[in-house]
């Protein structure tokens, strides 16, 4: 391939016109006339069911109860809930506004949630008897209110009230530009950043998965997909919330992961779509207590966030062989979905195991050599890079950031190595990017670097990850102690704990006296995960 010669990749379906010049929420309920009064959420903890009508309604009025708390265009609504109904009807409500939802995790540490609120300026804190202690003195501090969806608590707003208001006249002025969605992600390097993703970018996601005739994932009307996956995370967020509202499907939301109500719900609803994560795919594979019959309903199950071997593919697929399993490839930064299993297909077409599916249609996919940049033709390993209208619009007050992710020309750069092979299946191989992927969630080394330095008694630290049969990857650290320190390694896991959530806590400590760096003072990450690779 000639040095200026780009080998660009596209989907095996043909591109489709996609109306990006809405608003997310008039694209989502645009079939309401069709779907009003079929179901859209149900709760599976408490069997309480909404139709289409009534969380277009509920979206209406917590936008006018929004309003009268004080958020209005351009505002950034902090969301930090488990999975329930009052999720999609803030998020599409703050929509309507022409505000943005920062989602986070409620088990987050109080620092951590603080860190996320005042980074993209909350204006009003969604939250939850779990949550409401942590958010107390952000909100007490910057005077923000703090709504919560299961009960009332002293200085608090209860979601039933800010619903109790009447639907709100007509949405917002919105500029398809405009941020809908912030979530945070550290990308390719450092501390987590808020990836701004608009009305544009979302709709034009969303369409690539479910629109056209042929849509690369089909869900219709009578599917019903389990919202089992956190929706503060952008995959369940876009690829079952959205994907399934724009589809007019029934979605049954499942707050906690339990095999034994999971199979429940399945069996009592028909579920017939099920979105999951290599760690949940395991556990499934291997529990002698699911059968095929407890799964029979289900007619695809989607892997994604984490790699998926053809070894666990293929030992799933042996227990519900009536399923397609395959996988959607995605990055919070890149709208997200870059890939989706082309099996999936309303016309499916024929995959390997092991592949993490076809790029979408409407956008252009190429593989560069990490060195030279260079493009690189089929079979070849190299950095995934992806185009397209469905792509961030940058990191929120960082153009920096921003720069180093999408390029001049359009570019955005996932950090991720693979290949594409003869029949435009993509093969992730290895991740040129330092995130650490537990069980799907990001742990950012970055920070809990700079956490580790903060300890009177280390001198310099560097965490990377090490593979593990559960979770995928865990963080280790490699710790170099001050002098005359003999600070234990139980006692720099136990100081770490105290300050993140669960699965960013360190698995293992290596002291060492030096930690590896280049001459500007870049941590040599490879040469540490050599290390540990040699035991
Ligand atoms: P983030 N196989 C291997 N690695 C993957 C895969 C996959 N199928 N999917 C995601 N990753 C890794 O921002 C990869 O390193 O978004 C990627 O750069 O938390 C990183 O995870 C991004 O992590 C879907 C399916 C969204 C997946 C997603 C992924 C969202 C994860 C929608 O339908």
């Amino acid at each position: 391939v000639a040095a200026e010669e780009v080998v660009v990749f596209r989907s095996k379906l043909p591109d489709i016109e996609i109306d990006n010049s809405m608003t997310l929420q008039e694209y989502c309920f645009a079939r309401m006339a069709e779907v009003g009064a079929r179901p859209c959420l149900i709760d599976g903890q408490t069997g309480e069911s909404y139709t289409y009508a009534e969380v277009e309604s509920a979206s209406r009025r917590a936008a006018a109860g929004l309003r009268r708390m004080g958020v209005g265009k351009g505002d950034v609504v902090m969301s930090l809930l488990r999975n329930c109904p009052e999720f999609a009807f803030s998020f599409l409500g703050a929509a309507r506004l022409g505000a943005a939802t920062t989602t986070a995790n409620p088990f987050y540490t109080p620092h951590e949630v603080h860190r996320q609120a005042e980074a993209a300026g909350a204006r009003v804190i969604v939250t939850e008897a779990c949550a409401v202690e942590k958010v107390r003195e952000f909100a007490a501090e910057r005077g923000v209110p703090v709504v919560t969806v299961d009960g009332a608590f002293d200085g608090c707003v209860e979601f039933r009230e800010v619903l109790a208001a009447e639907e709100l006249d007509a949405d917002a002025d919105v500029h398809p530009d405009d941020v809908v969605a912030l979530p945070y992600s550290s990308g390719t390097t450092g501390l987590p950043k808020g990836v701004m993703l608009t009305h544009r970018s979302l709709i034009t996601s969303v369409a690539q998965q479910v629109d056209g005739e042929n849509p690369n994932l089909y869900f219709s009307k009578d599917d019903v997909i389990l919202c089992l996956l956190p929706l503060f995370h952008i995959y369940s967020l876009n690829s079952v919330l959205l994907a399934g509202l724009r589809a007019g499907s029934t979605i049954v939301i499942m707050r906690k992961f339990d095999l034994g109500a999971l199979v429940d719900l399945v069996r009592k609803h028909n579920i017939t779509i099920a979105p999951f994560v290599p760690p949940i795919v395991v556990e499934i594979a291997k529990s002698p207590r699911v059968t095929a019959e407890d799964l029979a309903s289900i007619r695809m199950v989607m892997s994604g966030a984490a790699p998926m071997g053809k070894d666990l593919q293929d030992a799933f697929m042996a227990k519900i062989p009536n399923a397609v399993l395959g996988q959607g490839y995605g990055m919070t930064e890149a709208g997200p979905v870059l890939a989706m299993c082309l099996a999936f297909a309303k016309e499916p077409f024929k995959v390997k195991s092991g592949s993490c599916g076809t790029v979408v249609r409407n956008a252009e996919l190429k593989i560069v050599d990490p060195d030279t940049g260079a493009s690189l033709g089929r079979n070849q390993s190299g950095e995934i890079c992806i185009r397209g209208e469905q792509i961030m619009k940058g990191y929120l007050n960082d153009p920096e950031a921003t720069k180093n992710t999408i390029d001049e020309d359009g570019w955005l750069h996932t950090g991720d190595i693979g290949f594409v092979d003869d029949d435009d299946e993509i093969f992730i191989v290895d991740r040129l990017k330092e995130i650490i992927k537990y069980k799907g969630f990001q742990v950012p080394p970055a920070e809990l670097e700079a956490l580790l330095i903060t300890h009177p008694e280390i001198k310099d630290a560097a965490v990377v990850s090490m593979k593990d049969d559960l979770a995928g990857e865990v963080p280790v650290a490699f710790i170099v102690r001050t002098e005359g320190s003999e600070i234990t390694e139980d006692e720099i896991k136990k100081f770490v704990a105290k300050e993140v959530v669960f699965y960013k806590r360190i698995n293992k400590v290596f002291f060492t006296d030096s930690i590896p760096k280049n001459p500007s003072g870049k941590i040599l990450r490879k040469d540490l995960r050599a290390r540990l690779a040699a035991g």
